[in-house]
C-alpha cells in the first residue's frame, strides 16, 4: 500500500492548485537555454505564449490546448497520435523541453544561498516552490530524498527550511507536522553529511560535528591514489567547493530565523549540544552506504589533523581549490555541471569576492536556468536540462517510422539543435583544472554548460548522421565535426572496453571505500557503464557505415572492445542492469541494442538469454513495469502497474533482437496503445530515471520518446505484412 501510493505520488490529484496564473508562465528558449518568465497580463506575446503552451503543455494536464485526436485502431494510428502530439511540443530552437525534477535536495541548495547570500526570491517563483514542496510532504509529514521516496531526514530536515526561509510561518500546520515526524527521531542531528554541510552553512550546527573535509587533499601528488582529481567528476565538482567553505568555517550570521530555526530543529540548545558526536550519526531512514573501516579511520585521522592544520598548508590548499571552482565557473558559463555545485560555487564567489563582484552576478544570472515550473509547482532540475539527450533519442526514433518524410521540419530544426550544441573547444588550460578534452563532443544538456559525455557524444553522433545521410537537413554538420565527434569517443574509452560517463576511469575501486555521502551508492570515480558503452560504439558502427576509411582499424577495434565488454558483464539471469534509468529493463535495452548493431543476432546465446528474460517479466496486460526498488536494491522489482516507458524499452530491445514470437511484441503494442490518450500524448507514470543507485529523477518527454519509437519499429518492421 505504502509503496503504491509512493510509486503513484506524480498521477495523484495535486495536493495544492496554481498559486500563480500558469496561463502567464512563459517558457523562453534560447540555443537550449531554458528559462521560465511570468508574463504581465498586458504583455502577452501570442508567440512566446503559444510556445510556452507547448513546452508546458504534457507537464500541466489542464492546459489543454491540443485537440483530440481520431482515436487510433492500428498501430500506425497511433504512431501518428503520438508523433501528431509531441512534434508540436519542438521549441522554436529545436529542442524539447522537459521537467527534469525528482531529487528533494536541490530546492534547499537554491533557498539556503539565496538567503545567506541576500538575493531576493520573485514573489510569483516563491509561491510556485512552496506549492511544489506542499505537494511533495509525504502523508507523515516528511519529505524523502526524491519524489517517490518515504521520508527521510535529509529531505525533511532541508525541505523544512526552505519552506521557512520562504516565509511559512513554524505554527503552519505543515511544518508542525514536519517537526512532529523529526522529533520522533531526535531531531535534525542525524542529518547525513551533505545535510550537515547545508546546516552548517546556515548556523544551526556546528563544523564541529562535521567531519573533516580535508581541504588538502587538492595538493596531494598527483600520483597518489586518493587525489582528488581521480574522483568522478559529479564528486570532485561538489566536493571542492564544499571543502573550501568548510576550509573557511564559513556560517551565516546568527538572525532571528536562523535562531528560530535552532530552536525549532535541535532537540537541544546549540551550546550544549556535544557537536564532535555527532559527526557519524546518520538516521537509519536515510542510510544507504554505511561508513566503511578505511573511511572511519580516514576521518578519525582528518579530524586529528584538522586540529593543528598549518596556516600556511591550508591557505595554499584553499586558494588552488578557488582557483579550480573558477574555472568551473568560467568553463560553464557560470551553470556548472549540476545543481549542488551551482548553489555551492555560487556561494563561495559571495564569500570570497562579495556581492557586487561581476562574477558573483553572472552566478545570479543563471539560477533560473535550473528553475522548472512544473504541474506541481517550482522546482530545480537535475541538470540545467535534458535538451540534448532527449532531441538526440527522438531523432532516432523517427526516422525508423516509415512516414518520416513528412516529418523534414521536425528533423530539420532539430538538426539545427544537434549543431549548436555540439562542444567544438577544448577548454583553455583544461588538464591544469582535471577537465579533459572537449572538442567535438556532445553535452547532456546545452553547449554552455561545458561538459560533454561519453553516451550523449554517442547518441548525439548516430542523430547528426542521421540527418546529414537521409538528406533531412539543409544545413547538416561538416565532415570535420564528425571525425572530432569519433576522435573524442576513441580516446574515452577505458582499457577495458568499456565507457564512463564525462572522463575516463581515474581511480581504482577501492576508492569507493571513501565514499562519505551515506545516501548514494557508487559515486567515487567514473565507473564503465553499459548504457555508456552501448551508445559509443553504437555511433562508431553507424559513423564506419558512411566512413569506413577513416581511422578505419581504431575504430573496429573499439567496437569490437565495447562489445566484447557489454557481453562480460551480462548478468547470470541474462539482464543488464542500467544505472542512469529504471532498471533492468533500461539497461538490458542499451546492451540489446548495442550488440544487434555490432551483429550480433539472436542466435547468440547472450542475446537469447536477454529476451527470455525480459519475456519473463511481461505483465498478463502486454506490458512490463519495474519500480525503482529494482536500482536500490540491485534486484528487479516488478511494479504493481505496467509502465509505459518500460513497456516500450522492453519491445524495442525484443525486436532490435527478432525475437521470434511476435504474439509478445503485439500484446506490448496494444498495450502502449491503449495507455495512449486521445491528444495523442501519454500519462506520466512512475518515476524512470535514476542515479547513484538511490536517488531517481524525472525524465518527463521519455513518456512520449519510447513509446513513439518502439510503435515507429514495429510499424516499419510489419509494413510488407
Ligand atoms: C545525469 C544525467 C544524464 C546521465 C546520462 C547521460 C543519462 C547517463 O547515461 C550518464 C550519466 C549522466 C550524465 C548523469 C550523471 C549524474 C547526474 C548529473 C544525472 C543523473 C543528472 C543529475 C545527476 C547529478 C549527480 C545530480 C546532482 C546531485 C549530485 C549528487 C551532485
Amino acid at each position: 500500500q505504502g509503496i503504491l501510493a509512493s510509486l503513484t505520488r506524480q498521477e495523484q490529484p495535486q495536493r495544492q492548485g496554481p498559486l500563480t496564473d500558469l496561463n502567464r508562465w512563459s517558457l523562453e528558449v534560447d540555443q537550449g537555454r531554458q528559462v521560465s518568465i511570468l508574463q504581465k497580463a498586458s504583455s502577452r506575446n501570442i508567440g512566446s505564449l503559444v510556445c510556452q503552451l507547448c513546452a508546458h503543455a504534457s507537464h500541466f494536464a489542464w492546459i489543454s490546448i491540443f485537440p483530440d485526436l481520431p482515436a487510433a485502431s492500428t498501430p500506425a494510428d497511433a504512431l501518428s497520435n503520438g508523433i501528431n502530439f509531441f512534434g508540436n511540443l519542438q521549441t522554436a530552437d529545436g529542442h524539447w523541453a522537459g521537467d527534469y525534477g525528482g531529487p528533494m535536495f536541490l530546492l534547499p541548495g537554491f533557498a539556503i544561498v539565496m538567503y545567506v547570500t541576500k538575493q531576493v526570491v520573485s514573489e510569483p517563483l516563491r509561491l510556485e516552490i512552496i506549492r511544489y514542496l506542499t505537494n511533495l510532504q509525504t502523508d507523515d509529514g516528511g519529505w524523502g530524498i526524491h519524489i517517490e521516496s518515504t521520508s527521510t531526514v535529509f529531505g525533511t530536515t532541508l525541505n523544512y527550511i526552505t519552506m521557512r526561509i520562504l516565509g511559512i510561518p513554524a505554527d503552519d500546520e505543515r511544518m508542525e507536522r514536519a517537526r512532529a515526524w523529526l522529533a520522533a527521531r531526535g531531531g535534525c542531528l542525524a542529518i547525513p553529511s551533505w545535510g550537515k554541510f547545508w546546516l552548517a552553512v546556515l548556523n544551526i550546527y556546528s563544523w564541529d560535528g562535521c567531519n573533516s573535509l580535508f581541504p588538502e587533499m587538492v595538493l596531494l601528488p598527483n600520483w597518489f591514489p586518493l587525489h582528488t582529481r581521480r574522483m568522478w567528476c559529479y564528486c570532485r565538482t561538489v566536493y571542492m567547493p564544499m571543502s573550501w567553505v568548510y576550509g573557511m568555517k564559513f556560517q551565516a550570521p546568527v538572525d532571528a530565523l536562523i535562531q528560530n530555526l535552532r530552536d525549532e530543529l535541535l532537540p537541544q540548545r546549540f551550546d550544549e549540544i556535544d557537536w564532535a558526536c555527532q559527526r557519524n550519526k546518520v538516521a537509519e531512514e536515510d542510510l544507504y552506504t554505511p561508513h566503511s573501516w578505511a573511511l572511519r579511520f580516514f576521518y578519525g585521522a582528518c579530524n586529528i589533523y584538522e586540529r593543528m592544520a598549518p596556516r600556511w598548508f591550508r591557505t595554499r590548499a584553499l586558494n588552488w581549490v578557488y582557483e579550480v571552482l573558477q574555472s568551473e565557473d568560467e568553463f560553464t558559463h557560470y551553470i556548472c555541471i549540476g545543481p549542488v555545485n551551482k548553489m555551492i560555487n555560487m556561494l563561495c564567489c559571495w564569500i570570497q569576492e562579495g556581492p557586487r563582484a561581476s562574477r558573483f552576478k553572472k552566478h545570479c544570472e543563471r539560477v533560473n536556468d535550473y528553475i522548472w515550473i512544473g504541474r506541481d509547482g517550482a522546482k530545480m532540475n537535475g541538470t540545467n536540462g535534458s535538451q540534448l539527450w532527449d532531441t538526440a533519442f527522438l531523432v532516432q526514433g523517427l526516422i525508423e517510422t516509415p512516414m518520416r518524410e513528412e516529418f523534414k521540419v521536425v528533423f530539420d530544426r532539430a538538426n539545427k539543435f544537434l549543431d549548436l550544441s555540439q562542444i567544438r573547444h577544448n577548454h583553455p588550460n583544461y588538464e591544469k583544472y582535471y577537465r579533459d578534452a572537449t572538442q567535438g563532443g556532445w553535452p547532456f544538456s546545452t553547449r554552455d554548460m561545458g561538459w560533454i559525455v561519453a553516451d550523449c557524444t554517442g547518441e548525439g553522433l548516430k542523430a547528426a548522421l542521421i540527418c546529414k545521410h537521409f538528406n533531412l537537413t539543409d544545413s547538416p554538420l561538416s565532415d570535420a565535426r564528425l571525425y572530432d565527434a569519433v576522435d573524442l569517443l576513441l580516446g574515452m574509452q577505458n582499457p577495458t572496453g568499456g565507457y564512463a560517463t564525462c572522463e575516463k576511469t581515474r581511480g581504482s575501486t577501492l576508492f569507493e571505500w571513501f565514499n562519505a555521502s551515506e545516501v548514494f551508492g557508487e559515486i567515487m570515480i567514473d565507473y564503465d557503464y553499459v548504457e555508456c558503452t552501448s551508445s559509443s560504439i553504437q555511433a562508431l558502427v553507424k559513423f564506419q557505415l558512411y566512413y569506413p576509411n577513416y581511422r578505419a582499424q581504431e575504430v573496429s577495434r573499439a567496437i569490437q572492445a565495447g562489445a566484447r565488454f557489454i557481453t562480460s558483464i551480462q548478468r547470470s539471469d541474462g539482464s543488464w542492469e542500467g544505472m542512469w534509468g529504471i532498471c533492468f529493463t533500461y539497461g538490458t535495452w542499451f546492451a540489446i541494442d548495442g550488440l544487434v548493431e555490432v551483429g550480433f543476432t539472436y542466435q547468440d546465446e547472450s542475446i537469447r538469454r536477454a529476451c527470455d528474460f525480459l519475456v519473463k517479466h511481461q505483465h498478463d496486460d502486454g506490458g512490463w513495469g519495474e519500480t525503482f526498488l529494482s536500482c536500490t536494491t540491485r534486484s528487479y522489482n516488478d511494479h504493481p502497474h505496467s509502465q509505459v516507458v518500460n513497456t516500450a524499452w522492453a519491445l524495442l530491445a525484443l525486436m532490435k533482437a527478432d525475437y521470434p514470437n511476435q504474439a509478445v511484441v503485439e500484446r506490448g503494442i496494444q498495450f502502449l496503445m491503449k495507455r495512449q490518450l486521445a491528444n495523442g500524448d501519454w500519462p506520466q507514470e512512475s518515476i524512470c530515471g535514476v542515479f547513484n543507485k538511490n536517488c531517481m529523477i524525472s525524465y518527463s518527454n521519455f513518456k512520449n520518446i519510447f513509446p513513439i519509437w518502439a510503435l515507429s519499429r514495429y510499424h516499419a518492421q510489419h509494413l510488407d505484412h
